[in-house]
């Protein structure tokens, strides 16, 4: 089968096509892909998912404590750059916290500013949980700089930096809804109050926002839960922080139960392109996710066609 695809995968690059190979990255367990076109590459900004141990992080659950960045110019072959950020040099982050959740990553004025969200040491009472801090470096693969304190005014997880075509930056990021909020020029620092995208479903748990423009048109998609396992939703509006009109399902539940999926949506030569994970190389454990990627398209009428996974 890896064979197939190999031959696949060449055969659609002579014909000037993209196609992934997937899981993208089959060496390590990686979750929740923020894809973004740098140059003439695709990086990916994932989680890390690592077995929890007695005394790290929670047994039989998540857990993360760094990222890697992977590149690559075909999807089949993939470059890891190694570890760009780890719990240990950020200097907020609890270093028991191993939460390390998805992050997301943009360039502005040949600065990359890589958010993060993971939970803070020495909460105070009441301020404990996740929040979202940042990372600059002067290329897509680091080095990463910490900044000293996390962003302010932020509760929440699953991080999305957005630049309009205005120039202005906005950070999506979610917990149970979805919230935005304008960012400054330093990219640093929230420019507003957030604001809860409420035009979203009410029923059921929302994460992961990933905002795209198409066309003149903001597309917020979302993993959402209303049963057992996340399908990944869209709703389009005129502005980007609303109000927007729930349009329909990107990719439907997953069929063998894999509870999370986290997605990000590029242009990449043309192709748009659909990053998720799926537990692939670890189906009896669904919190040791893998990378995936399919094409993505887009009905005459702006509509998402919902993408099948490619799965083995
Ligand atoms: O990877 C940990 C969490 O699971 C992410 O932050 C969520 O989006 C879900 O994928």
């Amino acid at each position: 089968k890896r064979g197939r695809c190999i031959l696949g995968a060449m055969a659609m690059l002579l014909l000037g096509q993209l196609n992934a190979q997937n899981p993208l990255i089959q060496d390590q367990f990686t979750a929740d892909p923020s894809a973004r076109v740098f140059g003439d590459k695709v990086y990916v900004f994932p989680s890390h998912d690592i077995l929890a141990e007695e005394g790290k992080g929670r047994v039989g659950w998540f857990c993360m404590e760094d990222y890697h960045v992977f590149s690559s110019a075909d999807l089949t072959n993939w470059t890891d750059h190694g570890m760009i950020v780890s719990q240990e040099n950020v200097a907020w982050a609890d270093p028991k916290g191993y939460s390390m959740w998805a992050p997301d990553c943009i360039e502005r004025n040949g600065k990359y500013y890589f958010y993060f969200p993971t939970k803070k040491k020495d909460a105070a009472e009441g301020e404990g949980g996740f929040t979202v801090g940042v990372a600059v470096a002067d290329s897509p693969e680091g080095p990463y700089v910490p900044e000293e304190n996390p962003i302010e005014g932020i509760k929440g997880i699953d991080p999305n930096v957005f630049i309009d075509d205005d120039g202005q930056a906005y950070l999506y990021w979610s917990r149970s809804q979805i919230y935005g909020a304008p960012l400054k020029e330093n990219m640093l620092e929230l420019a507003a109050e957030p604001t809860v995208l409420g035009d979203l479903p009410q029923k059921g748990h929302k994460e992961g926002p990933y905002m795209i423009k198409r066309n003149g048109v903001y597309y917020l998609t979302y993993p959402h839960v209303e049963n057992k396992t996340e399908r990944l939703e869209y709703a389009t509006g005129d502005s980007p922080l609303g109000p927007f009109t729930v349009q329909g399902v990107i990719m439907d539940e997953s069929p063998t139960g894999c509870w999370t999926n986290h997605h990000s949506i590029i242009n990449y030569k043309g192709q748009y392109l659909l990053f998720y994970h799926h537990n692939e190389l670890s189906p009896q454990f669904d919190k040791s996710r893998s990378i995936m990627a399919d094409s993505l398209f887009f009905e005459p009428d702006g509509k998402i066609r919902k993408v099948t996974p490619t799965l083995r």
